[in-house]
């Protein structure tokens, strides 16, 4: 572990640390940012009535709108004397959400990103393939830092390029590398395509995040490179990368969220009521370390669960993966569709790979999806038995039927370098 003490900290000590780290936060808050004063202010509450974490769910929520109401800097907490360093999300309409750094901040991301390495298998010493995109994206940076403070040797390659991605995969011997789901599939694809063995690679463990993703494509990239992989999550509004890690030897039992900076709540999407562990609904975190930009019950949109791991090596909790974002949700003809849900499928079938589209359109009155799916080698593309296998188990495990084309390799667009868009909404078009 990279912070063995905190990491393993007692729940109960951690709880005393969280509450007075939200205690500072919130007072904070409430001097330095209008938005938040006048936000206390209208539920007639100040930070001292919120006696800790527990009472969180007392306060309203912060949404992406009220960020860019604020665009760009009236959510800082600091004067732009305090800050070093700025990076803003592409957000799909209008402008971009814009997020502050103080240094101490800085110093906070390059821990949280060390310990999630570490925790994906990273040691001192190794050298990390960031195939992460740098620039405003949280990814490339925000990896880099933390790597760095772990006494790794990082190669910013960043993303795209994938020629380049192979040389150095292949020379420089990295043994670390990390990128988004989609790219370490076509990596690994490409691999097979030039004859490139994954096991002449150097390289032990990949860390996989910035979009959803199931066992299906972690079975595809750990073979295909050869790789333990893991999940890291995160997004700038909170730090970046690095708020929840997946242990390599913990695979499969969810991420730990590093609680003693970013406080999880999963609440109902409907009615924003906090919910039990193990339920799934809107993840929203609240930073309690933060100085430039600290958010109080931010609703992330990403649809998870939360739970401890008494099992575990570490005491923090752990979130599920996410099955999409609320806004990316389809609800076909009254069921609600995320396309983590068919990609779980797909992982049920040997005759197919997980490179898939899901096109949606509207016919007359009704919404209808075609999956397009590619079959694996040596599979006959235009066998009738295998496309309704498919069509079945889908109508059975999710509930709606869709039409279902299967393609050759390389039929299904792939990532060049960041995250890619399984979806096709022609309705939208
Ligand atoms: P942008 O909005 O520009 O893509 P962000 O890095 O802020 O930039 O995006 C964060 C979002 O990316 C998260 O809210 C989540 O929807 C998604 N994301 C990040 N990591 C993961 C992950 N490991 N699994 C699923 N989704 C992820
Ligand atoms: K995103």
């Amino acid at each position: 572990m990279y912070q063995p003490k905190i990491e393993t900290f007692p729940l109960e000590e951690l709880r005393r640390l969280q509450d007075n780290r939200l205690a500072a936060t919130m007072h904070r808050m409430y001097e330095k940012i209008p938005f938040y004063r006048q936000l206390f202010e209208s539920k007639g509450i100040h930070p001292n009535d919120i006696r800790g974490v527990a009472d969180l769910h007392r306060l309203p929520f912060t949404r992406k709108t009220d960020l860019r109401d604020n665009y760009p800097f009236a959510m800082f907490a600091e004067p732009m004397s305090e800050v070093r360093r700025i990076h803003a999300s592409s957000g799909t309409t209008g402008k971009p959400t814009v997020v502050g750094y103080t240094q101490n901040d800085l110093d906070i991301f390059d821990d949280v990103v060390a310990r999630s390495l570490v925790c994906a298998g990273a040691r001192p010493g190794m050298k990390l393939h960031n195939a992460y995109g740098y620039g405003l994206f949280t990814g490339g940076l925000g990896m880099h830092g933390g790597a760095t403070k772990l006494g790794m040797a990082v190669i910013p390659v960043s993303g795209g390029m994938t020629d380049r991605q192979l040389t150095i995969l292949q020379d420089f011997g990295p043994e670390v590398i990390c990128c988004t789901p989609s790219y370490a599939q076509t990596l690994a694809e490409e691999c097979a395509q030039r004859g490139i063995d994954p096991k002449a690679l150097a390289v032990q463990y990949a860390v996989l995040g910035a979009e959803p993703w199931t066992e299906t494509i972690r079975r595809q990239v750990e073979s295909g490179l050869n790789v333990t992989a893991t999940n890291i999550y995160g997004l700038s509004e909170i730090i970046g990368p690095g708020v929840s890690q997946e242990d390599f030897e913990e695979k499969g039992t969810g991420s730990y969220v590093w609680e003693d900076h970013f406080f999880p709540e999963v609440v109902d999407r409907n009615t924003g009521e906090p919910l039990p562990y193990g339920e799934e609904g809107v993840l929203v975190f609240t930073t309690i370390t933060k100085e430039a930009f600290p958010l109080l019950r931010y609703w992330t949109n990403d649809i998870c669960s939360i739970n401890y791991d008494a099992n575990a090596k570490r005491t923090h909790i752990k979130m599920s993966p996410i099955r999409g974002r609320a806004d990316d949700m389809l609800i076909i003809r009254g069921v609600n569709l995320f396309y983590t849900q068919v990609e779980e499928v797909i992982e049920q079938l040997d005759y197919l790979q997980p490179n898939y589209q899901l096109v949606v359109r509207r016919e007359r009155t009704m919404d209808e999806v075609t999956v397009r799916v590619e079959v694996a080698e040596g599979v006959n593309k235009e066998d009738a038995r295998l496309k309704n296998l498919l069509a079945g188990k889908i109508k059975n495990t999710i509930g709606i039927s869709m039409e279902v084309i299967l393609e050759s390799f390389g039929a299904i667009p792939r990532s060049a370098g960041g995250k890619l868009s399984r979806v096709v909404d022609e309705r939208k078009l």
